[in-house]
């Protein structure tokens, strides 16, 4: 049985990945730093929390990290944690860096003491690419990191990068574009949408407010993206790749069909930070903005070309963006029907 080290065991991709490799066989073990939410909620909902062991481990705690790997002889390493929310990056960047940046080091530090054959993937970004050098996004691409978590992750990759090429190990960059879900955390945009549009519908609150609304993402489904995570390591040669859709999409856009979901037409009047959304039938304000939510410097837009994924590792994206964003509103409508009935 293969023995998979997964940090960042309570996020998203954590969750999705999990379950995937339970699916494939492999004994998981989820690295936790113990935050105050113990909640494991994403792994209760696909019903594997059970079929985890969980160990604390930090990765600000080198010592700690070295305990582990000597503990559990991982054969293969997911680096999914990390401060990952951009605009708390600009609140914390030192910690973003030494989670995001010196965290990763550490691991692979661990790694090529105690156990150099385990394979590794990083979670690269593809907000290394930033104020973007071309449309579309590629491995080839310069990186013009916009928010300290960015300029942390690009020092994540290429620590990868070097980890590889010094010392023979089998260390891959994936860089994936935004990649979401029922699962993904509330303060992420798409969820902030699709939750509190949920809690609109159900009376629950008036209005949603919202930054920028003009940035364009190319948004993926994170149950997707995970298989192409393990995908990396099962070449046979280690190696980098973006994972995205090759489409993008404002703001705006996914706030215009999240609503055509939950039964509203939504009308735009002002600009930039006086944006309004209201809804064509019942005139109701639903969407607000406020410079509270703009970030100190923007990713304006990203649109990625995986087509090297698709060659080498016959990887590619099934949903459309407008099935997630389908995906996302029912599983909100859903909770939010249940948290009413509690
Ligand atoms: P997420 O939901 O925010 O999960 C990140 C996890 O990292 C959380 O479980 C968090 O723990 C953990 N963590 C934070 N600081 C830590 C530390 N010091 N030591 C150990 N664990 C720590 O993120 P995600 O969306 O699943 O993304 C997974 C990874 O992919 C991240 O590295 C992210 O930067 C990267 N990424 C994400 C996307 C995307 O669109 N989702 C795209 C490209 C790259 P708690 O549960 O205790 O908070
Ligand atoms: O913002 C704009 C915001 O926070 C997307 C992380 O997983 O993907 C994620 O980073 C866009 C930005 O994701 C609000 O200004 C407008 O332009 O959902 P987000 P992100 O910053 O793209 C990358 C690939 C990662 O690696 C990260 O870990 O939406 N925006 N209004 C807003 N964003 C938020 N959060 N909240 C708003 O109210």
């Amino acid at each position: 049985m293969k023995v998979a080290l997964i940090t960042g065991i309570r996020g998203q991709d954590g969750a999705y990945l999990s379950k995937f490799l339970l699916e494939k066989g492999y004994k998981v073990v989820g690295a936790d730093r113990r935050s105050g939410d113990s909640s494991n909620w994403r792994l209760k909902e696909l019903g594997i929390e059970k079929e985890i062991e969980i160990l604390y481990m930090d990765l600000l705690e080198f010592d700690n990290i070295f305990r582990v790997i000597q503990k559990i002889q991982p054969d293969e390493v997911y680096n999914l944690a990390a401060q990952s929310f951009v605009a708390t990056s600009f609140e914390q960047p030192i910690l973003t860096a030494e989670v995001d940046a010196l965290g990763v080091n550490r691991l692979l530090e661990a790694l090529r003491l105690l156990k150099p054959d385990a394979k590794f993937y990083q979670a690269s970004t593809s907000e290394m690419f930033g104020k973007v050098q071309t449309i579309p996004q590629n491995e080839k691409t310069p990186f013009y990191p916009r928010s300290p978590y960015g300029v942390s992750k690009v020092f994540g990759h290429w620590i990868t990068v070097n980890y590889r090429e010094s010392y023979n190990m089998f260390a891959c960059s994936g860089i994936l574009f935004n990649h979401e879900s029922p699962l993904r955390g509330v303060e992420f945009v798409t969820r902030k949408i699709t939750y509190n549009l949920a809690q609109i519908k159900y009376g629950l609150r008036d209005k949603i407010i919202l930054g920028n609304l003009e940035a364009k993402r190319d948004w993926g489904y994170a149950k997707e993206y995970v298989e192409g995570m393990w995908m990396m390591l099962q070449h046979n040669e280690p190696d980098d790749y973006v994972l995205a859709t090759g489409e993008t999409h404002s703001i705006k856009e996914f706030v215009e069909k999240a609503c055509s979901f939950v039964g509203y037409e939504i009308e735009w009047q002002g600009e930039k930070e006086h944006l309004k959304g209201i809804d064509r039938k019942s005139g109701k304000v639903i969407i607000e903005t406020s410079k509270e939510f703009y970030r100190p410097a923007e990713v304006d837009i990203l649109i990625g070309d995986a087509s090297k994924a698709k060659k080498v590792l016959g990887w590619e994206p099934k949903t459309s963006f407008e099935k997630l964003v389908e995906i996302m509103v029912d599983a909100d409508l859903r909770r939010v029907a249940q948290e009413l009935k509690k």
